[in-house]
């Protein structure tokens, strides 16, 4: 039915009309010992989520609502640089299937001209330094039409439909991110996030741009500069001191 042409990424793929939220199925499946590269897909999600309980709008047959469940070789400290490998992929594949230029808004959020088209939630189960596994969340606004983008994301949301005006076949789209996504991990996995910091890169919102950023209990003006092997954002304040943030809060329209 999807065609996959990925080797081991979504071979076990778990396809429902109808959950609440593709990252809880996924978690109860991880538990239950489903195999590294398993897919759950819904159709709809009646309790999408972001980080920190936000809400994802999740709308029938209107966008990729997603969770891959990994089980990488790595410290679970390196968990989050699976959050921006899983960022290149998805640009590679609005860049060869879509043909749009999309940006990475660090460290989770998608963007195609100041609006958010996708978002990615990256939830890890840890053991005594040990990942057990990891989930890649993922929701990707196809087909939304503008009207059908809820009242209160109208400022902030888009979709493929609104952005190129036509609409999209959801299967192609995620075989094609399936592929990304494998290829891209693999390489990050055998190289370290260093081998794509700069594909990363290329793609950041707002790089060289100022911003304000909140971090350490302080707030202050800073240049987006890049991004670091570790997966930390590199900035730059007035003062030219250059500051590394592995978590902050960020005001893009400074
Ligand atoms: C995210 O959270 O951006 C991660 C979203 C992950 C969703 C996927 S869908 C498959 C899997 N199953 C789930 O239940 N979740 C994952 P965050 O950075 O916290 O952004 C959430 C914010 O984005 C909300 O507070 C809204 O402002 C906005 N938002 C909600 N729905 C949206 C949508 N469909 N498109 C664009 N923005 C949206």
């Amino acid at each position: 039915q999807w065609g996959l042409n990925t080797s081991w990424l979504g071979q076990r793929m778990y396809y429902e009309p109808q959950l609440d939220s593709t990252q809880s199925l996924a978690h109860k499946l991880a538990l239950e010992g489903a195999e590294h590269g398993t897919v759950v897909i819904a159709d709809e999600q009646l309790k999408g989520r972001g980080r920190l309980h936000r809400k994802w709008d999740s709308q029938k047959g209107k966008g990729i609502w997603m969770s891959i469940i990994l089980r990488p070789p790595l410290e679970p400290q390196r968990a989050p640089q699976l959050t921006l490998a899983s960022a290149v992929a998805i640009i590679d594949m609005l860049a060869s299937q879509v043909n749009v230029k999309g940006q990475i808004k660090w460290p989770n959020d998608i963007f195609i001209q100041n609006k958010k088209v996708a978002g990615i939630l990256t939830e890890m189960q840890a053991e005594q330094d040990l990942i057990q596994y990891v989930i890649i969340g993922i929701g990707l606004n196809v087909n939304q039409t503008a009207e059908e983008i809820p009242e209160d994301l109208q400022e902030i949301a888009t979709s493929l439909q609104i952005e190129t005006e036509q609409t999209w076949v959801r299967e192609g789209l995620i075989q094609n991110l399936l592929k990304e996504i494998e290829s891209v991990y693999e390489e990050y996995v055998q190289n370290g996030f260093g081998s794509i910091k700069k594909r990363w890169e290329l793609a950041a919102y707002k790089m060289g741009d100022w911003i304000k950023v909140k971090a350490m209990r302080k707030e202050w003006d800073a240049k987006l500069i890049g991004i670091q092997n570790d997966g930390a954002l590199i900035v730059e304040d007035t003062d030219k001191a250059r500051k590394v943030l592995y978590s902050a809060e960020i005001d893009w329209n400074k």
